[in-house]
């Protein structure tokens, strides 16, 4: 499929309010904790009303103003195709339901299986991350890049977690991130642990596991600040999920090594 620098610019001004406006929708609800009606997916696997309500509003958005292309939704499924919407209505659900404020809307739009326009809105951290394939990212308007970091004894991790890969291969990969002098946190939003490499709050995040909704966006924001990430899309990656490495290139090898994610 061919897109123009136009039809890209049309789509990343749109996404762009579109997730502004998703999140006044997510934060009507956060402030409401009462009326969130959470559920669960599976063993930690957080759901609240706010992720069907945000996803079912950009979801109809996005098909009325783009209907030629498809949208794919962590609640609601999708079909993939060379112009394809990836979706997390609320990333980072756990502490959404727990009244914790990360979390973040994510929207990736990807052309020809590539990562082309990212956007996470963090709207109870008043944060927008907006970022597009070769024209650069920027969180709040100013332009963002990563950490020079180049030495693991310096490096800060972040490593996510799900019960989709067995405890023992993440406590194992913990313990190979501290035996080789890198420091790590987990903050329980993947969207928002790329972007924090974006803006060199971190290092590096590394997943064992995670899903294409969680990373589309956040993928296009590392590389456009500099970052250097793994090749998720490859093979099934956008409808089984994939490992994911994101970090400086100066620390790629080490830690591909370390996490034996390349
Ligand atoms: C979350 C991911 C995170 C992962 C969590 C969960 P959700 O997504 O962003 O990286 O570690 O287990 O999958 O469920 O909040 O959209």
């Amino acid at each position: 499929m061919s897109v123009t620098p136009a039809d890209l610019m049309l789509r990343r001004y749109a996404a762009q309010g579109l997730a502004t406006e998703a999140g006044r929708i997510a934060l009507g609800y956060f402030s409401r904790q009462e009326s969130l009606g959470v559920t669960m997916k599976g063993a930690q696997d957080w759901l609240t009303v706010a992720d069907g309500a945000v996803e079912d509003f950009l979801r109809a958005r996005l098909t009325e103003l783009f209907p030629g292309d498809t949208v794919i939704g962590e609640e609601g499924g999708g079909e993939a195709s060379d112009a394809v919407w990836i979706l997390d209505p609320i990333d980072g659900t756990a502490n959404f339901a727990h009244g914790d404020r990360t979390w973040c809307i994510s929207v990736g739009f990807l052309v020809n299986r590539e990562p082309t326009i990212g956007i996470v809105a963090a709207p109870a951290l008043d944060e927008l991350y907006v970022a597009q394939r070769g024209q650069g990212v920027t969180l709040n308007g100013q332009k963002i890049a990563v950490s020079g970091v180049d030495d693991i004894g310096r490096a800060y991790v972040e490593l996510g977690w799900s019960p989709r890969v067995p405890s023992q291969h993440y406590v194992d990969m913990i313990g190979r991130v501290y035996a080789a002098g890198g420091a790590m946190k987990r903050s329980g939003s993947g969207a928002l642990g790329l972007c924090h490499v974006a803006n060199a709050r971190t290092d590096a995040y590394a997943e064992l596991h995670i899903n294409a909704w969680d990373i589309a966006a956040g993928v296009v924001i590392a590389r456009e600040a500099g970052g250097w990430v793994s090749d998720f899309f490859a093979g099934d990656g956008i409808s089984k999920g994939n490992p994911i490495l994101c970090c400086t290139p100066a620390l790629a090898s080490q830690l591909s090594e370390i996490t034996g994610i390349s």
